[in-house]
C-alpha cells in the first residue's frame, strides 16, 4: 500500500531488554515472539528491532561483525524467520536496524584491512598517516576530528603504522563509502534481508557516510582538542549515496525507511524525505532532543539545562510547518539513546500517569509517524544506579574524559547528569509484572531492573482501563480513524507560554485543538473561537471538562477537542 507508513505507529524493541525466553538474563528473539500478542493488542503496525546481528557488543549491537547472522544469545536465523512470520500473521511489519557507517573491528573486512597496507580490504576503511610525532614520539592524529564517544576519532594501528577513522568507539571503524565495492556489498546484504521478508529499515546515522575527504581540521574553540562537527553530516556525496541506496534496494520493495540524521535542520530534512528526492520516507531529527543541553558546553549533553518550553514548541512548530506537504517526519520522545520522557519532561512522581498521558497526546496528535519506545506505553521511568552498574560505553568513556581527565565535572555532578540523561535509563529490562526481575527473566538480567517495577509494570496497566497503556492504544486507534491527524496542518497556540503546549490542526472543515500542561501548576487559558461546537476527544482527568473560552488547566492536564466536518 502506498505510503502505509504515514498512518502507521512504530514500536521500537531493544531486544536485549525486552523479554528473555530462555532465562540467561539476556532478552532474545523468541522472547519477542512470545510478546507479539501484547503488541498486537496495543495496536502498533510496525516493529523496529535494534541491531540483532552478530556482534561483540562493544556498543550493544551497533558494532556488527557479521551482517548475515544473528548474535547467538538473541537466537538464530530460523528464530528471525519465525519472528517475521509470526509478526506478519498478526499484521505487524518488521524493520531492521541498518548500521553501515561502520562495522565492528571484529568484522572480517576490518580484520583483513588492518593486516597490511596492500591488503585487498585495506580500502574498505579509512586509513591515514600520522600528522607527525609528539615529544614522546607518540603519533599525532591526522586531524582534530572528535569521536561521539569521547577523544579523537582516529585510532593508531601499530601493525601498519597508520590511523583509522572511527566516529564512534575505536571498536567501530568507519567504512569507506568512497569505495564502490563497499557500497555494492552493503546493498547486496540489504537485498538479502529484504528477500527474507524484512519490511524496512531504520538507518543508523544515515547522514554520516560521506566524509569530507580533504580531512582538514574543523574550526575549534579555545581549549577544545577534538571537535565533533556538524560537518560530519554535510559530506559532499551523502545525497548521492542515499539515492543510490534507494535505487538499489528500497525502490524494489514496498518498504518503510527512517534515517537517523543528527545535525539536520528542517529545511535539509526536505532534501532527505521529499518523495521526488527518492531517498528516505522520513528521518529522526535531534533538534527537540538537544533542547535541555547547555549550548556549547565542553561537557556536551551532560551539561543539562532546564527545559525551556517556548523553545521546544518553536522547534516542533518549525518542523511541522516546514515539512508540511513537502516531506515527512518521525515523531518521538524516546529511544534507546534517550532518557525516559516521563522523568525528563514530565513528573515521574505524583503525576507520573497524568504527565505520561499528556506527553503522549501532545506528540501523537501532530503530523508524522509516531515511534513508541518499549516501556513508554506503561510510563517506565529513569533509574539511578552507581557508575559500576551501568553498561553503556558512552557513559564510561565520558566519565573517563570529563571527570578523570578534563576534570570539568565532579563525580557527583556527572552521576547526577547520568541519572538524568544516560542512555541506560532506556535500556533497563522491560517491566512485565511484579514478580522477580519484573518478569523479564528468572536469571539475573544483563542490566539491573529498575526498582520501581512493582509499581510500574505491563500487567498492572492492562488491568486498569485508565492506564497509560490503554491511552496509547486509543491514540494509535485514533490515528487510523481520523484523517486530520495524518493530514491536517499545524498551528501553534500561545507560543510564549511557559507551561502550556497547545496547537490546532486543520483539515478542510475539521478542527482539532490539543492543550497540554507541562507543569504542576493550575493555569487559566483563553481560547478563541466558537467552542461549543467542539466535542471532547481525549482528556486525562476524570472530572467533567466544560468547554468554554476560558478554561482552567490542571497540573499536567491534557485534552483534545474536535470539531467534525458535519458540524461546520
Ligand atoms: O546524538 C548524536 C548527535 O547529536 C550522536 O550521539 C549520534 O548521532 C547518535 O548517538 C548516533 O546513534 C546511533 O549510532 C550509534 C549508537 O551507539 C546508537 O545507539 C545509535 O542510535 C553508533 O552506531
Ligand atoms: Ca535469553
Amino acid at each position: 500500500m502506498a505510503d502505509f507508513w504515514k498512518k502507521s505507529v512504530v514500536y521500537q524493541i531493544y531486544p536485549k531488554s525486552f523479554k528473555d525466553s530462555n532465562n540467561d538474563g539476556i532478552g532474545d528473539l523468541r522472547g519477542i515472539i512470545e510478546k507479539l500478542d501484547y503488541l498486537q493488542e496495543l495496536g502498533v503496525d510496525i516493529i523496529w528491532l535494534n541491531p540483532v546481528y552478530a556482534s561483540p557488543q562493544a556498543d550493544n549491537g551497533y558494532d556488527i561483525s557479521d551482517y548475515f547472522s544473528i548474535y547467538p544469545p538473541f537466537g538464530t536465523l530460523d528464530d528471525m524467520k519465525q519472528l517475521l512470520q509470526e509478526s506478519h500473521r498478526r499484521g505487524i511489519k518488521v524493520m531492521m536496524d541498518l548500521v553501515v557507517n561502520h562495522t565492528s573491528d571484529e568484522h572480517i573486512w576490518f580484520k583483513e584491512s588492518r593486516k597490511s597496507r596492500d591488503n585487498p580490504y585495506r580500502d574498505f576503511y579509512i586509513w591515514r598517516d600520522a600528522r607527525g610525532y609528539d615529544d614522546n614520539r607518540k603519533p599525532i592524529p591526522p586531524n582534530n576530528w572528535g569521536s561521539f564517544f569521547s577523544g579523537s576519532a582516529w585510532e593508531w594501528d601499530e601493525n601498519t603504522e597508520q590511523f583509522y577513522l572511527h566516529l564512534f568507539s575505536k571498536n567501530q571503524p568507519d567504512l569507506n563509502w568512497e569505495n564502490d565495492l563497499v557500497r555494492r556489498k552493503i546493498y547486496d546484504m540489504m537485498n538479502w534481508w529484504m528477500q527474507m521478508g524484512v519490511d524496512g529499515w531504520r538507518i543508523d546515522t544515515c547522514n554520516l557516510y560521506s566524509k569530507q575527504t580533504a580531512f582538514l581540521d574543523f574550526p575549534s574553540r579555545d581549549g577544545e582538542k577534538y571537535v565533533i562537527s556538524p560537518m560530519y553530516a554535510r559530506g559532499p556525496r551523502i545525497h548521492e549515496f542515499l539515492r543510490e541506496m534507494n535505487r538499489e534496494v528500497f525502490s524494489r520493495y514496498d518498504c518503510v525507511t527512517v534515517g537517523e540524521a543528527p545535525f539536520t535542520t528542517a529545511e535539509e530534512a526536505i532534501i532527505y524525505t521529499a518523495p521526488g528526492e527518492r531517498k528516505l520516507n522520513m528521518i529522526f531529527t535531534f533538534e527537540h532532543m538537544e533542547i535541555d543541553s547547555a549550548p556549547g558546553s565542553m561537557n556536551g549533553k551532560w551539561d543539562i539545562a532546564k527545559l525551556n518550553l517556548p523553545r521546544l514548541k518553536k522547534v516542533f512548530e518549525k518542523w511541522q510547518k516546514t515539512l508540511y506537504k513537502k516531506g515527512w517526519n518521525s515523531l518521538y520522545w524516546n529511544n534507546h539513546d534517550q532518557p525516559r520522557i516521563v522523568s525528563r519532561w514530565g513528573d515521574d512522581g505524583q503525576y507520573r500517569v497524568k504527565s505520561a498521558k499528556m506527553l503522549a497526546c501532545i506528540l501523537h496528535l501532530m503530523q508524522g509517524t509516531p515511534f513508541i519506545y518499549q516501556g513508554e506505553e506503561i510510563g517506565m521511568t529513569n533509574c539511578r544506579y552507581n557508575l559500576e552498574d551501568y553498561n553503556d560505553i558512552e557513559i564510561h568513556n565520558a566519565y573517563r574524559e570529563i571527570v578523570q581527565e578534563q576534570k570539568t565535572m565532579t563525580h557527583d555532578e556527572f552521576m547526577e547528569a547520568v541519572h538524568k540523561k544516560g542512555r541506560d535509563n532506556a535500556r533497563t529490562p522491560f517491566q512485565w509484572d511484579d514478580s522477580e526481575n519484573a518478569g523479564f527473566s528468572s536469571a539475573r538480567p544483563w542490566l539491573k531492573v529498575n526498582p520501581r517495577y512493582k509499581e510500574i509494570n505491563a500487567e498492572k496497566d492492562r488491568k486498569s482501563p485508565d492506564s497509560i497503556y490503554y491511552w496509547y492504544q486509543k491514540l494509535i486507534r485514533l490515528r487510523k480513524e481520523m484523517e486530520i491527524i495524518t493530514e491536517g496542518d499545524f498551528n501553534l497556540l500561545f507560543p510564549d507560554d511557559e507551561d502550556i503546549f497547545a496547537y490546532m490542526r486543520t483539515f478542510e472543515d475539521e478542527r482539532l485543538i490539543v492543550v497540554g500542561n507541562f507543569s504542576g501548576k493550575t493555569r487559566e487559558i483563553e481560547l478563541d473561537g466558537q467552542l461549543d461546537v467542539y466535542e471532547i476527544l481525549l482528556k486525562n482527568y476524570d472530572e467533567r471538562l466544560s468547554i468554554s473560552n476560558r478554561i482552567t488547566v490542571k497540573p499536567w492536564e491534557v485534552f483534545a477537542l474536535y470539531r467534525g466536518a458535519k458540524i461546520a
